[in-house]
C-alpha cells in the first residue's frame, strides 16, 4: 500500500515537473481568447514539439473533462496541446449571442496562426467536440495542405446545419425563412445571424477537403447529435476511421476514458508515427 502511494506520488510529481502550462490571450474574431497552452517542459534548444489544438462545443468551455483528459493523455507522450474558449464562451471576450460558426472558425484560425508562430511548435493537428468538431473539421479543410496533420472529431454536430435549414435547433422550432431575431437555446440567447450563417455552410463538403488522416468518435446513444452525423463525416473523408462507442451519449459520460484513449492514440500515431 505504502509502495503504491509512493509510486503514485512520484508519478504525480513527475507529471507536474514535466508539464508547463501557460495562459495566453490571443486576439480572436470578437476580442481576446483565453487560451491554455500545455507543453512538455524539457524541450531542448531548437527542438520542435507536435501540438493539438482542441476545441469545445456549443456553450462549452476549454476545461471540460473530455478535452482536459485528451490534453493530459497527449502530454504523457510529449505532445503539446492548446485549449481555448471560443468568443462568448468561458473566459473569452465577446457575447454569446453574437457567436456564429463563421466567427468561431476565425477564432480557431487565429489560435492556429499564433501557435504556428512559436519556434517550438512542430506538426499540428486539430480535435473538437460537437460544434467544436464542426469548427475543427472546417478549419482543417480550409487551411493549406500540410498545415494540419490529422483531425479528431468527437460527435461532430453537422446537424446544426440541417436544424437551421429545417427550423429546429435543440428542440426549439422556428420558421427557417423568417427566424426570430433573438431566441433561447440551452438557456443562452442566440441571434438569427447564427442560423442565417449556419444554414448556408457546406460543413461535410468543407471537411472532406482535408485529405489527411481523420478519426471520428461518436456515442451510439447520442441524442443531441445523431451518430448518423459521425458516420457521414467518416464516409466523406478520403482517409478516416470511425468509432461508434457502445451505449455512450453526447458528452461521453459512459466511457469517457475509452473515448479519450481512441482520440489520443490516433493523434499519437499520426503526429509521432509510433504506436
Ligand atoms: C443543434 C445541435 C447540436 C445545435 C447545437 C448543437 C444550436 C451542438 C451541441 C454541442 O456543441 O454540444 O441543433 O443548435
Amino acid at each position: 500500500m505504502r509502495k503504491l502511494f509512493l509510486t503514485l506520488a512520484l508519478l504525480v510529481m513527475t507529471l507536474a515537473v514535466q508539464a508547463q502550462e501557460t495562459v495566453v490571450e490571443i486576439p480572436g474574431s470578437r476580442g481576446q481568447l483565453k487560451t491554455l497552452v500545455v507543453r512538455p517542459k524539457q524541450l531542448a534548444e531548437g527542438e520542435k514539439c507536435p501540438l493539438v489544438v482542441i476545441m469545445h462545443g456549443f456553450t462549452g468551455n476549454k476545461n471540460e473533462p473530455l478535452l482536459k483528459g485528451l490534453s493530459e493523455s497527449l502530454l504523457k507522450e510529449n505532445i503539446a496541446s492548446v485549449r481555448f474558449d471560443f468568443n462568448g464562451h468561458g473566459e473569452s471576450e465577446g457575447e454569446f449571442q453574437y457567436m456564429t460558426i463563421r466567427n468561431e472558425i476565425e477564432d480557431a484560425k487565429a489560435v492556429i496562426r499564433y501557435m504556428q508562430s512559436l519556434p517550438w511548435v512542430g506538426k499540428l493537428s486539430v480535435a473538437g467536440h460537437s460544434q467544436g468538431g464542426v469548427i475543427a473539421s472546417m478549419v482543417a479543410g480550409e487551411l493549406n495542405e500540410g498545415e494540419v496533420t490529422s483531425v479528431v472529431l468527437y460527435a461532430p454536430a453537422a446537424n446544426i446545419g440541417d436544424g437551421c435549414r429545417n427550423g429546429n435547433l435543440l428542440g426549439k422550432h422556428f420558421d427557417p425563412n423568417n427566424a426570430p431575431e433573438i431566441f433561447e437555446v440551452w438557456g443562452k440567447k442566440l441571434r438569427r445571424h447564427y442560423i442565417d450563417i449556419a444554414r448556408t455552410m457546406p460543413m461535410y463538403e468543407t471537411a472532406a477537403l482535408f485529405r489527411g488522416p481523420a478519426c471520428v468518435i461518436h456515442g451510439e446513444k447520442d441524442n443531441v447529435v445523431p451518430k448518423a452525423c459521425g458516420e457521414k463525416y467518416a464516409a466523406g473523408y478520403k482517409n478516416a476511421e470511425l468509432h461508434i462507442q457502445p451505449a455512450d451519449d453526447h458528452g461521453f459520460n459512459k466511457n469517457r476514458p475509452g473515448a479519450i484513449k481512441i482520440g489520443a492514440d490516433f493523434l499519437i500515431k499520426t503526429l509521432k508515427g509510433a504506436k
